[in-house]
């Protein structure tokens, strides 16, 4: 299906949150301008195949009137109670035409029984509502975050479960089949189900892609990037992502938006590395996909549709080294027809063999995008692609796995003819199709940032590019000031709008844009004499400090801001290597004080999702004098200390 939707809404949409907690007020939904066909016109238009609905997130509220429990839309005044989101969603994918599937979390806050055996069998029960009151499901998601504490019908605790027990996976699969024999089962907490998780929500899965995992056996997190080459059991990659930073509508995101080049970049890193791409729409208060989602996924489908309009290989000529019994059934032009169920394919003991395309004059290209006939099995280990620039064989690309679908770009060459070299593969290898394109330029918007110096960094998404700014909230174009080194701010606010402009190709990129508080210029880490603390405020995302393990919980950052400021809230930006490092924070206290004697507590709470997806996180707080602050944190992603920081930075009014 290769690219299909996720639709984020739930109870915690009104509350600004992550992950709702299990105790929100059920009167908070109401959503005034609900439309899921406008959902599913956007997806549609955008070339998806299907949408995924949270009927159920991780705070227990449903979406449909569960019979078996009250907290749901049947218990609220908007539309007095008769509400079945679930039921509007589905009619909606049927009406344009999209499968729908559903997204039901195992982790609920709400539920009293959660953690006992009793909890399973409510589990079960609203699966099989939502498994056959609904139509075809074409795909169940069962999310394995679970961050322990929760509402639980009024008990506040913490419940630890062990994922992989717990659920009675086999059971419920079973379950799962019998409703929707065609369904395709994702799960990444429990036992292996029919697609994977690729370990990260940041929207990529490795280049080095197999669609394989052991049926037993963990994997560990960083191999659900790659797959295993020699896995007994076929689980492709789905990469999930979202249009915004996080997964539900927070307005401040607005502006968060993911560009075309971002959203190119996840199509080439996603469907173009043999995994299908799940993309994330959070859902506003109001009941609708914001203005400028639907604006970015259009402008997405468009290019996408512009890059793979000419297929410059379709009228080649394609020759092989070798054919299948030299079977005209198994030719090489089998490779480039328009019949993607005929393949090329070699004799069976051959591992290494190429592919030439003619196209019988100089032809300029850029993607080069390759299949194999997987219900025949993955097969190919090592590849090159090379073109014939003037009289000689030039190496394009050296890669490792195609799989169903392989997407190169590379710059621009002009050839006569380009040859796929398939250097290893686990058996004779087999190719449905290989296409040739010339892609659009897209240029990158330039990447800002704010030393402790205050200074103002900006750097072009390329090596040809020149960048302009402005400073005064006008849009940048090709006439504003030239960025030739880095602009000295002060240290006061800053909002800042750049683009990259190519003086060969006279094309200006979409602009950057970020809006910076106070400098942290005058700021003394005061919780430790180490140098190396500074990076935590140097503005640049990459580099990162890791409190000692020795330092007891939990662990305190304390800054001295060098004045009084009056403090609206803070962000903290994770280590974002945090998995090779050590851990981050999960739970946090932040303090402030007047005096680095006496504190107040000013907000406390968690990073939800943070594990999955390092992302800034932002809470706010009544405004409030201070010229301390300290954040502690409570808890981290692995139990000790060591927590990572990459950036801390605080909002003021
Ligand atoms: C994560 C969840 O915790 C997020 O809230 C979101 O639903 C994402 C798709 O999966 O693990």
């Amino acid at each position: 299906m290769e690219y299909y939707a996720f639709v984020h809404f739930s109870i915690n949409t009104y509350t600004d949150m992550a992950w709702g907690l299990g105790n929100e007020d059920p009167k908070l939904f109401n959503p005034t301008n609900l439309d899921c066909r406008q959902w599913a016109r956007i997806c549609k238009e955008a070339g998806m195949k299907g949408i995924i609905f949270t009927a159920k997130h991780h705070s227990g509220f449903c979406l449909w009137p569960s019979k078996y429990t009250e907290y749901s839309v049947k218990n609220i005044p908007w539309r007095n109670g008769k509400a079945d989101i679930v039921r509007e969603m589905a009619d909606a994918c049927k009406e344009y035409g999209l499968k729908f599937g559903v997204y039901l979390s195992p982790w609920d806050r709400n539920h009293a029984d959660y953690g006992k055996p009793e909890y399973i069998t409510y589990f079960r029960n609203q699966l099989t509502e939502l498994l056959t009151n609904y139509g075809d499901i074409f795909e169940v998601w069962f999310d394995g975050a679970n961050g322990g504490s929760g509402y639980y019908g009024g008990a506040n605790e913490t419940r630890k479960i062990d994922a992989k027990t717990y659920y009675d996976w086999p059971n419920t699969y079973k379950l799962v089949r019998k409703l929707q024999p065609k369904i395709v089962i994702w799960n990444d907490g429990g036992d292996r189900a029919d697609l994977r998780w690729v370990g990260t929500e940041a929207g990529y899965v490795g280049e080095t892609n197999w669609s394989l995992l052991n049926a037993t056996g963990d994997v560990p997190e960083r191999m659900l990037r790659y797959g295993v080459e020699n896995g007994d059991t076929w689980v492709p990659g789905e990469v999930n992502t979202s249009i915004r930073p996080e997964w539900f509508y927070h307005e401040r995101e607005d502006r968060k938006v993911k560009t075309l080049p971002q959203l190119m970049d996840i199509y080439y890193h996603s469907i173009g590395r043999n995994a299908t791409l799940l993309l994330n729409f959070p859902i506003m208060p109001n009941g609708l996909i914001h203005e400028k989602d639907e604006k970015a996924v259009q402008a997405f489908a468009k290019a996408t549709k512009e890059a793979f309009a000419v297929n410059l290989a379709s009228n080649a000529r394609a020759t092989a080294s070798q054919v299948r019994g030299k079977s005209p059934a198994y030719a090489a032009s089998k490779a480039i027809d328009a019949d993607k169920e005929s393949y090329w394919a070699t004799d069976d003991a051959v591992r290494t063999a190429s592919l030439t395309i003619d196209f019988k004059k100089p032809t300029a290209f850029n993607r080069f995008l390759v299949q194999e006939p997987i219900r025949l099995g993955q097969r190919v280990k090592a590849f090159t692609v090379e073109a014939f620039v003037d009289g000689n064989w030039k190496e394009i690309a050296k890669e490792t796995t195609i799989g169903y679908k392989r997407i190169l770009r590379f710059p621009t060459v002009e050839a006569t003819q380009l040859r796929l070299n398939i250097l290893d593969a686990k058996g004779a290898p087999l190719i449905s199709n290989l296409d040739v394109y010339k892609a659009p330029l897209i240029l990158t918007p330039p990447i800002i940032t704010r030393d402790q110096a205050g200074e103002i960094h900006i750097k072009p998404g390329d090596t040809e590019s020149d960048v302009y700014y402005t400073l005064d909230g006008r849009a940048p174009t090709a006439s504003a000031t030239k960025y030739t080194a880095p602009v000295k701010t002060g240290t006061g606010k800053v909002d800042i709008k750049a683009v990259a402009y190519n003086p060969f190709t006279k094309q200006t990129s979409i602009a950057s844009e970020e809006k910076f508080d106070i400098a942290r210029t005058a700021w003394k880490i005061l919780s430790t004499d180490a140098k190396s603390a500074y990076q935590v405020l140097d503005g640049n995302p990459g580099t990162s400090w890791h409190q000692p393990k020795s330092q007891t919980m939990p662990a305190e950052l304390i800054i001295d801001l060098g004045k009084e400021e009056n403090l609206t809230g803070f962000r903290y930006l994770p280590a974002q290597n945090w998995w090779e490092e050590a851990s981050i924070i999960t739970h946090y206290q932040f303090e402030v004080s007047a005096d680095n004697v006496s504190w107040k507590r000013v907000s406390k709470g968690e990073f939800s999702n943070i594990k999955n997806s390092p992302v800034w996180q932002i809470k706010t707080f009544e405004p409030i004098k201070a010229r301390y602050v300290k954040l502690r944190a409570l808890k981290n992603t692995q139990d000790g200390s060591a927590s990572g920081y990459a950036e801390v930075d605080i909002i003021t009014q």
